[in-house]
């Protein structure tokens, strides 16, 4: 699938802080597990799930990907070449409900929706995938990993009903529930609310997780060596992640409601399939945006679209200052005053870069350091906005003379080095 076009990601001078994120798994902030020789050069992989297109994607949605983006200009700054996957889920229940409500062909929903959201994250200047993947594309894949679990023994065929859908054995792998942490009590709560059928008839386990769903009237189907059907949700991503980053890769990123039960079994069937102990190196969440503390969702329809913002002539930059006012990981609000103070804030940058244009680049310096050093702690985004004001209103306070040095190396003020911070790891373009 198509991708969107690259952002300019300015190189910065000196050195990158080693990145440490927040894993789910082992519940702790960890330094990013570079592949085995390490070091600059090396490609790191990450996959982070992508969009289901049935509606209009949300600032939700925008607030995951710029998270992730803000992960991957980080992991660039520290001399890494990184390989970013994402997939698209356009072939799910949720868009044969919307196409039929609104009589279109859910191919047609599906197309319109992903050229909305390619269009969204160019606004946002947001880093693309090398490869995007969509559900309808990966059929093959699929067929092939669902192949594998069967001949592992991880998977079973129902034969107790009119459909012979194929399972997976959630305790196959023996490390199961390792990375939500959740209990039995959770993961069946979790499990019912978030797509899963614990009373289907015929399963092994409640919470065994649908990887071939047999063909129905009215679905769409694909041959395979085992009966017509289509892919389940889970065994997409772990096929599409690991086809293209290897059965164990850096980074699986996605916000919280991903934890359970989705990145579970993601893994889980990509270990049984390749009998490795861990897909990821980290589990990776984000909080939800929320509008008045209601979760932002498109079966509420709460939802504040990023296209909308603009064509409003709120500036892309602005909105992702207003994201980094609260932690990535944190349930938060958006608002009119988030957006308020972002604007305040971004016209108070630009006109501090401004200013900044006639003192020497050394200035700077001590800035670059500490705002690397705070994206280095697992996206410390509120500890960035705090020490550029700081620096700004430091600026103020030290006149705007030019000194000896600035006309040494003409070009290079603390201005531009300002300029090249904010667009290289912020993505904000001043
Ligand atoms: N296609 C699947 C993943 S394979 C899916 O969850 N699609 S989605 O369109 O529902 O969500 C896309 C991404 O946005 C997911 O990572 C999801 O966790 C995230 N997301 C959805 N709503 C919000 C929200 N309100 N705030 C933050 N992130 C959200
Ligand atoms: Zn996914």
């Amino acid at each position: 699938m198509r991708s969107w076009p690259i952002p300019e990601v300015p190189v910065l001078a000196g050195d990158g802080v080693p990145l440490t994120l927040h894993d789910t798994a082992d519940d702790r902030v960890l330094p990013v597990r570079v592949p085995e020789h390490g070091g600059a050069g090396e490609e790191v992989g990450i996959y982070v799930c992508g969009i289901t297109p049935y509606d209009s994607t949300h600032l939700g949605h925008a607030a995951t990907y710029v998270t992730f983006d803000l992960v991957i200009r980080q992991l660039l700054d520290n001399g890494h070449r990184v390989h970013y996957v994402q997939n698209i889920t356009d072939v799910d229940d949720p868009l044969f409900e919307r196409a039929e409500r609104d009589g279109v062909d859910w191919r047609d929903l599906g197309t319109g929706q992903i050229d909305l959201f390619r269009s969204d994250m160019e606004t946002l200047s947001v880093i693309p995938p090398r490869d995007y993947v969509g559900a309808i594309e990966s059929v093959d894949e699929v067929i092939g990993l669902v192949s594998s679990l069967l001949e592992v023994g991880a998977a079973y065929r129902l034969d107790a009903d009119e459909f012979p859908d194929i399972y997976v054995d959630h305790t196959f792998t023996k490390q199961f529930g390792y990375e939500s942490r959740y209990d039995a009590e959770t993961m069946a709560t979790l499990f019912a609310e978030r797509g899963g059928d614990p009373e289907r008839p015929g399963k092994r386990h409640p919470l065994d997780a649908l990887v071939w769903r047999a063909h129905r009237d009215g679905e769409p189907a694909w041959e395979s060596p085992f009966g017509p059907g289509r892919p389940g949700w889970h065994v997409e991503c772990s096929a599409i992640a690991t086809n293209r980053l290897g059965p164990s890769f850096a980074i699986q990123g996605g916000g919280s409601d991903l934890r359970f039960p989705h990145h579970e079994f993601s893994a889980a069937h990509a270990e049984a399939a390749h009998d490795c102990d861990r897909m990821a190196g980290h589990y990776v969440h984000t909080g939800m945006i929320g509008l008045a503390g209601v979760k932002m969702s498109k079966s509420l329809g709460n939802l504040v679209f990023v296209s909308h913002l603009t064509a409003e002539g709120h500036d892309p930059a602005a909105i992702r200052l207003g994201l980094y006012e609260s932690h990535y990981r944190e349930d938060r609000d958006w608002s009119q005053d988030v957006l308020a103070r972002a604007e305040d804030r971004l016209a108070r940058w630009r006109a501090w870069a401004t200013a900044a244009q006639s003192r020497p680049a050394s200035e700077a310096d001590q800035l670059v350091v500490e705002v690397r050093t705070a994206l280095a702690d697992d996206l410390d985004t509120h500890r960035v906005l705090d020490l550029v004001d700081a620096w700004c209103e430091q600026l103020a306070e030290g006149g705007d003379q030019p000194t000896e040095q600035l006309t040494e190396s003409a070009g290079d003020s603390a201005g531009d080095r300002f300029r090249t911070l904010c667009s290289a790891l912020l993505g904000v373009i001043l």
